[in-house]
């Protein structure tokens, strides 16, 4: 992390994504530069920064040569080896006895600095600290021009991440053994893959994206089965297929569920592009696809159900609901 006062860019610079620690903003940095976006159109900003000194303890004389010693110590033994490398004779021997030399006399030379440095300030500063900065939020800028790559590449990013690999889902059971030991498993059954809500900050406002997931627990059922908007939100929905089997993603108005599956059936699974009663629909996305399909604005309040049209799966339950409310 090379520190160096940075120019302000030239470009319309907005926010792809805002993390809450430093950490996953790189993450997501190293994602965009391994999906080939150009390295000069990023940036990590951080926001609401706060200076913080954490007290770590009591300083009083005896604490405060100890340090000094220590650290004395620690320089002096760095210091006397080396230098007793050089003698031609006998090059180890003196390289040991310069650093226990080294060891004794720098531990003594920095308990007493140290006491006297603290004699100095006594009464002003009688405690031990470690400092830095922090954050609220770091956002991942980006240049306009390929701002809406790197937000569509951060939303796929952030579901890749979501999805629990084998040990981590090992993890998870043996802390949910703990939880119910400790009697604490009330408010915690919910939990589950991939069913996140992720709200992210875009140049236009507010762009909300939910994540639907095909059928993670092969159940034949979406996760979630039901989503909520506002009518006045856009709205944008992350459909993933974690699963084998393919499935599809298809919104349709209300009341039009019979005519689209039955558009989709004589087609294959595959609800022809135009078909009368589709608000938005995915293909049939076979395990590991991910696809981004946009809401129109334009929905009045109400309830519009999605399905999956590969044939049986509606029957067996593949179904849910959007619910779009009044503001
Ligand atoms: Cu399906």
């Amino acid at each position: 992390m090379e520190q160096q006062m940075i120019q302000a860019p030239k470009v319309a610079r907005h926010t792809a994504a805002s993390y809450a620690s430093y950490a996953e903003a790189q993450r997501a940095v190293d994602y965009l530069l391994d999906q080939k976006l150009p390295v000069e159109r990023l940036a990590i900003v951080a926001e609401g920064l706060r200076f913080v000194e954490q007290v770590t303890g009591r300083l009083n004389y005896g604490r405060a040569a100890l340090n000094g010693a220590l650290s004395g110590a620690t320089t002096g033994t760095f210091v006397g080896f080396p230098l007793g490398l050089f003698n031609l004779i006998a090059p180890v021997a003196s390289a040991l006895n310069l650093a226990l030399y080294g060891l004794i006399f720098g531990a003594i030379a920095g308990a007493i600095i140290a006491a006297l440095t603290y004699a100095f300030t006594a009464g002003r500063r009688d405690f031990t600290s470690v400092s830095g900065m922090q954050a609220e939020r770091y956002n991942v800028m980006v240049d306009d021009e390929v701002a809406a790559q790197a937000e569509q590449l951060l939303v796929t990013f952030v579901a890749r991440q979501s999805r629990p690999s084998l040990s981590m889902t090992r993890a998870r059971w043996s802390y949910a053994g703990l939880l119910l030991l400790g009697g604490l498993l009330a408010g915690c059954g919910g939990e589950d893959n991939q069913v996140t809500e992720l709200d992210r900050v875009t140049s236009g406002g507010t762009a909300h994206t939910r994540m639907v997931s095909a059928d993670p627990l092969e159940k034949m059922e979406f996760a979630p089965a039901i989503l909520t908007a506002n009518a006045a939100e856009p709205l944008r929905i992350q459909f993933t297929n974690p699963v084998a089997i393919p499935h599809s993603f298809v919104l349709t108005e209300p009341g039009d569920v019979e005519p689209v599956l039955n558009a989709g059936l004589a087609n294959g699974g595959r609800v022809p592009p135009g078909t009368a009663g589709v608000i938005a629909a995915s293909d049939v996305l076979n395990s590991d696809a991910i696809v981004m399909l946009d809401v129109p604005a334009d929905l009045v309040p109400g309830t519009y159900p999605y399905i999956c049209t590969v044939p049986g799966h509606y029957d067996l339950g593949m179904k849910g609901e959007l619910i779009i409310s009044q503001e």
